[in-house]
């Protein structure tokens, strides 16, 4: 019982860094003696120390640690990356037990933390429910588990399920759908990610900033998926806030570019891992977003439905009946102007 007290209480640290570990996990630890807390600590951003360190060096009195259990988030790593392994030091202050919420998916570590505490005489337990803690970092999971970015689909529709009126060039406006808490929640969802992908007739036609302009944070990096039948270069480049990623067959001289065949997602997705993006929200349009769910690449939906209808016009994707994942539950009202 009151090691799940304890484990939640990491929980709570650990996301105090919420936004800012990327590419590494958020982590929390604490301490324990004799049922006390008497030391606490998060990972607070990559390359910076690790939880377990933040919370040792905590303690008042170090002289307690034999007799204390350390409570973790996340597995102690056992490896040499920007900063040393925390499993060394928990064996080094020679801590009597160590508590797990989930083991560490990245092949460096991997069990082998937990394996390293056991041989040099410290009890491990791991949490009965590690899923809790795995959902705590759906991203970092995701990256070693799919060897992919995260991927959520976002999209607003009227209540008659078109996300727009059909249009052939930027001179018409898009239906306006979202109201104004739908259009804050939208850039609140945008700061989460590392990523925001749109299409290249989106990117032609609606002329958007996908910048961060209704919330705090950090604005993700635009990625622009080509098309082989429109041709964009820095004219229908300009409109955006923050230079893009390109996934085009022809590179486009002067920008970041990804020379892949735009249709075939699976193969160039994983490749925006090696550009720092561990996570995406996909914005649009309907076509793209469609080749994620059929490649079975969509890791969270978040669907925002007005009140009110089209008529006619582009429709919307449908969730599939049968899909596990997470659903955002957005819902606002807005009168279609
Ligand atoms: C822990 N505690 O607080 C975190 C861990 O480059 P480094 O040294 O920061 O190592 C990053 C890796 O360490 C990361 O991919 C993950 O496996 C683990 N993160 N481990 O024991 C922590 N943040
Ligand atoms: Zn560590």
């Amino acid at each position: 019982m009151s090691d799940r007290k304890f484990l939640t209480r990491c929980l709570q640290l650990a996301n105090y860094a919420r936004g800012n570990t990327s590419p590494n996990p958020l982590v929390g630890a604490v301490v324990v003696h004799k049922g006390r807390i008497i030391g606490e600590g998060y990972h607070h951003r990559a390359g910076e120390p690790h939880a377990e360190v933040m919370a040792i060096r905590s303690v008042k009195d170090p002289s307690l640690l034999p007799e204390s259990t350390v409570y973790c988030s996340l597995e102690p790593c056992s490896h040499f990356g920007k900063t040393p392994p925390c499993s060394h030091l928990l064996v080094e202050h020679g801590v009597q037990r160590v508590v797990i919420g989930c083991l560490d998916p990245n092949p460096l570590v991997a069990g082998r933390g937990k394996a390293y505490l056991e041989q040099h005489g410290i009890q491990v337990d791991t949490y009965e429910a590690p899923e809790v803690f795995e959902a705590l970092n759906k991203v970092f999971f995701t990256n070693f588990l799919k060897k992919r970015p995260y991927i959520a689909l976002k999209w607003a529709r009227s209540q008659d399920g078109y996300v727009d009126h059909v249009r052939e060039s930027a001179k018409m406006l898009a239906a306006s759908i979202s109201g104004p808490i739908a259009v804050i929640n939208t850039h609140r969802l945008r700061a989460e990610f590392d990523g925001i992908l749109i299409s290249a007739k989106t990117l032609v036609l609606d002329r958007p900033r996908l910048n961060l302009r209704h919330f705090g944070g950090k604005a993700p990096r635009p990625i622009i998926v080509g098309s082989s039948t429109l041709k964009i270069g820095p004219k229908e480049l300009s409109t955006l806030d923050i230079s893009p990623l390109i996934v085009t067959q022809e590179v486009i001289p002067g920008f970041d570019c990804i020379q892949a065949d735009p249709r075939d997602v699976a193969h160039w997705l994983p490749k925006l891992i090696e550009h720092n993006v561990y996570s995406i929200l996909v914005e649009g349009g309907p076509t793209l977003q469609s080749s994620f769910v059929r490649e079975n690449l969509v890791d969270e939906y978040h669907e925002y439905v007005s009140t009110e209808s089209l008529g006619k016009g582009i429709p919307a994707i449908s969730i599939p009946a049968n899909s596990t994942t997470m659903l955002g539950s957005d819902q606002y009202n807005k009168s279609i102007g």
